[in-house]
């Protein structure tokens, strides 16, 4: 180990390639520690998350001083980005290789997190969620030991670097276990294929590219383990990966709250549609409606606690209240089983308003509040649908006038962020509502839509 700074010990290791600029470890660590004497005492930082080289120096940099560091999504929209600087209270932003002072928040004094990342609920704007160094270093160490992750790997992804999936296993993870890292700027197909690494991560609708494009995942053959987590991995990509590439990827499970709570492990037989044990360190249970543990093989919530699990949400303790049992383990809102030999399958989750779509958890109401500020829209409820290849679709059933639905679509693009963006909207005369006069949710997609429906041209999938 070689110590930079107060507060972090990187791993020496291999190399780090990010969108195509590679630079030594030496260099990569020397380019970070040279940026952390700059942020010495900095408040609070955002980050604009783009997969570039100088981001990801200014968020290794961040962390190493000891400056929590707060992941703005690059395609976040005016009202997403003003709630996230805002809420965070972040006094610096950092864009594209430039950092400046956000007036007025420059002197609130920052709070012990390594990071702040935002994630949406049910309902209203996403939250914050304080992660401490010392939760990112038991989630690494335990995962390490699940994957036997050491400085021998390279690791390939190209995921998104403002959520845990992207930034905390897939930047973090390298450096503390010294292994190399290759983000290939997106995660396509062919990137994958090409970077010839040992460990690679995706959500299940990267997997589920690669298995429909034969040669990629042949290519993945020399790998020595495939990561499959933020969402459920269908069984068929599962069993056309096996085929492919000869192993099928190992499922992990975990939130922005917790961290990494579950595993698969290496060593371990792949069970298809299983995540496998908790971590080192993390205990978790299944609990059924009368708050009892669920007997083997039935279906409860699943709870965990651990040292990953976070505190509590920034400037809302409402919502922290209402997300710990009584006895502090925190409430996932998964729906779980645990078998026998102490292997957990995620079933689904407790509330339909909670999408996960390509792996981005995203908030039914966030959703109906952005479509609801357009002028046209009387009502709106937005649901997840099934779609083979973001496992949920966004769709939203609208009341309006006047306006098309790639107008509404682009309106939420704008507002929130564009993975937030309904694939297509469904016009309708009134919703389905039940006698306490709330929608019924359950009743979108059987009710006949109104005479307009979105083009198939604004991210319809055939
Ligand atoms: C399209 N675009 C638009 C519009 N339509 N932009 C503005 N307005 C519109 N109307 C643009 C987008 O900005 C984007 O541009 C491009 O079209 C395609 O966007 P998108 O539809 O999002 O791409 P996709 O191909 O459907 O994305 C699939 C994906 C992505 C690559 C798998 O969903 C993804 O990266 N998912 C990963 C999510 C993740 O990491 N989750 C981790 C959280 P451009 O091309 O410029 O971008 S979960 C977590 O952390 C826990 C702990 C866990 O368990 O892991
Ligand atoms: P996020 O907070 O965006 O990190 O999303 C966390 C959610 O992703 C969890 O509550 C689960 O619903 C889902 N999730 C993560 N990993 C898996 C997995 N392997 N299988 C099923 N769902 C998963």
């Amino acid at each position: 180990m070689r110590r930079y700074g107060r507060h972090v010990d990187w791993a020496p290791g291999a190399a780090i390639t990010i969108a195509g600029e590679t630079l030594a470890r030496d260099d990569f660590l020397g380019r970070v520690h040279d940026t952390a004497l700059t942020l010495d005492g900095a408040p609070t930082i955002a980050v604009v998350a783009e997969a570039t080289m100088s981001t990801v120096v200014t968020i290794v940099a961040a962390l190493e001083a000891g400056v929590p560091v707060v992941p703005l999504s690059p395609d976040a929209g005016q009202r997403e980005r003003e709630h996230v600087l805002s809420d965070s209270g972040a006094g610096l932003l950092a864009e594209g290789g430039t950092t400046w002072a956000l007036p007025g928040n420059d002197t609130v004094p920052r709070g012990d997190a390594a990071l702040i990342l935002y994630t949406s609920g049910t309902t209203g704007p996403p939250k914050g969620v304080p992660i401490r160094p010392d939760a990112v270093h038991a989630c690494i160490a335990g995962l390490a030991d699940a994957w036997d992750w050491t400085a021998d790997d390279v690791l390939v992804h190209g995921l998104p670097l403002h959520h845990v999936h992207g930034l905390v296993l897939g930047v973090i993870g390298p450096l503390l276990t010294g292994s190399g890292l290759i983000h290939t700027g997106r995660p396509t197909p062919t990137a994958y294929a090409a970077a010839q690494g040992s460990l690679y991560f995706g959500v299940p609708t990267v997997w589920s590219r690669i298995a429909r494009d034969v040669d990629s995942a042949r290519a993945l053959a020399g790998a020595r383990l495939l990561v499959s987590g933020s969402a459920a991995l269908p069984g068929p990509v599962f069993d056309a990966l096996g085929a492919l590439a000869g192993q099928a990827p190992i499922e992990r499970y975990g939130m922005t709250e917790t961290l990494i709570t579950l595993s698969a492990r290496a060593d371990e037989q792949r069970l298809r549609g299983s995540v496998g044990r908790p971590l080192a360190g993390i205990q978790a249970r299944v609990v059924d409606d009368a708050g009892m543990p669920a007997a083997v093989g039935q279906l409860g919530e699943l709870q965990a606690t651990g040292p990953s699990v976070f505190a509590g949400y920034l400037n809302r303790p409402d919502a922290t209240a209402a997300s710990f049992t009584a006895d502090g383990w925190f409430r996932t809102g998964d729906i779980a089983t645990v078998d026998a030999d102490g292997i957990h399958r995620i079933v689904g989750r407790a509330s339909t308003d909670l999408i996960k779509s390509g792996g981005y958890r995203v908030g039914a109401g966030e959703v109906e509040d952005a479509l609801l500020s357009h002028p046209a829209v009387a009502e709106a409820a937005v649901v997840g649908e099934p779609d083979d290849d973001l496992g949920q679709r966004i769709v939203a059933y609208v009341v309006a006038s006047g306006v098309q639905g790639d107008e509404l679509i682009a309106h939420v693009a704008t507002t929130l962020s564009a993975h937030k963006r309904p694939r297509s909207v469904v016009f309708v005369e009134a919703l389905p509502r039940n006698a306490m006069g709330k929608v019924d949710k359950a009743r979108l997609g059987h009710i006949p839509p109104s005479t307009m429906t979105a083009p198939a041209t604004n991210g319809d999938l055939p």
